[in-house]
């Protein structure tokens, strides 16, 4: 659910390697039924471009509102999303159904636990790098690495062997939450910064005003960060941002897409998120906290 670059390129993989994959389409216009027909499953077709080659398939389509259970439930829609997303399929959703939280920043977890605490949470955090060329055709420009993992499960999900096999680098994370964590400090330091200056990644390491305020940002982190017990984060932090603004120095941040798109941001889920720790152990980070206000004044 939540067919966009990411949820497209997984639902191939998936497919590709003979799972049983259907895409969910919120747009319920998208599902075109020939009444003559009545049987007949909806399909869409899934274009992945990769190295300007493009590779087609067709994939079954349920919407919301049908009946079929849902076994396996994978989510790539946008964090402010992704409740009333699971609530729309909550009644195809049984103790039984897994689901796979894949998207940025934290705190989902917590909104559907309040909200279904029989559902069975996964979580995944993803380096692939890939974009949107139109409604499910989409390029595939990197390829990254994914985690998985469920909090204190050490070991693999039994449906996690499929993902091992279709998706080249991906691992089961027995410390997923640390790696959660590491992911959501590092958007922190990117992303309201470049969302407010309009600026690719790689001016936070070229221009030195901007420079100053990812290391004040990343200090104020990493306080947080061991505070609540992710060490690992604190001791690599501003090294692993340094490293993320060398990679990705040509790319806009996708909180800066949304905002040039016009779309919400996902800034609860990532500065939001990281504040509310901060509350909890009593740090004040006066520049994550200014960076939260600029963004939500945009929202
Ligand atoms: O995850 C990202 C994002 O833009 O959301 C980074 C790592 C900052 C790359 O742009």
């Amino acid at each position: 659910m939540g067919a966009g670059a990411i949820g497209c390129l997984f639902a191939s993989a998936l497919h590709h390697a003979g799972g049983a994959v259907t895409l969910l389409l919120r747009d319920q216009s998208v599902k075109i039924i020939d009444p003559e027909v009545p049987a007949q499953v909806a399909t869409s077709t899934v274009v992945v471009q990769r190295q300007g080659i493009n590779r087609e398939m067709v994939l079954p389509v349920s919407v919301p509102g049908d009946s079929g259970a849902i076994n396996h439930l994978l989510v790539t829609t946008k964090a402010y999303d992704a409740r009333a997303a699971v609530a729309s399929v909550a009644h195809r959703c049984s103790a039984d159904t897994q689901v796979l939280l894949l998207m940025n920043g934290m705190g989902v977890a917590d909104e559907l636990h309040r909200d279904f605490p029989h559902l069975d949470l996964y979580y995944g955090t993803t380096t692939e790098g890939a974009y949107r060329l139109a409604p499910r055709h989409i390029c595939h420009a990197g390829q990254g690495v994914t985690r998985i993992g469920k909090p204190r499960l050490t070991a693999p999900a039994p449906w996690f062997g499929q993902w091992s096999r279709a998706i080249d680098g991906c691992f089961w994370d027995a410390n997923i939450d640390e790696a959660l964590w590491l992911k959501v400090a590092i958007n922190c330091a990117i992303n309201p910064l470049t969302a407010l200056q309009g600026c690719c990644n790689g001016a936070l390491a070229t221009r030195p005003a901007l420079a100053q305020q990812v290391q004040q940002l990343c200090q104020e982190i990493v306080l947080i960060s061991s505070a609540a017990g992710y060490h690992h984060t604190a001791k690599q932090l501003e090294k692993s941002v340094a490293g993320v603004i060398a990679d990705t120095a040509n790319n806009r941040s996708s909180m800066l897409q949304d905002i040039q798109a016009g779309r919400p941001t996902e800034i609860e889920y990532i500065t939001g998120y990281l504040l509310t720790i901060a509350e909890r152990h009593n740090i004040a980070a006066p520049h994550n906290r200014l960076l939260l206000q600029r963004i939500r004044n945009l929202d």
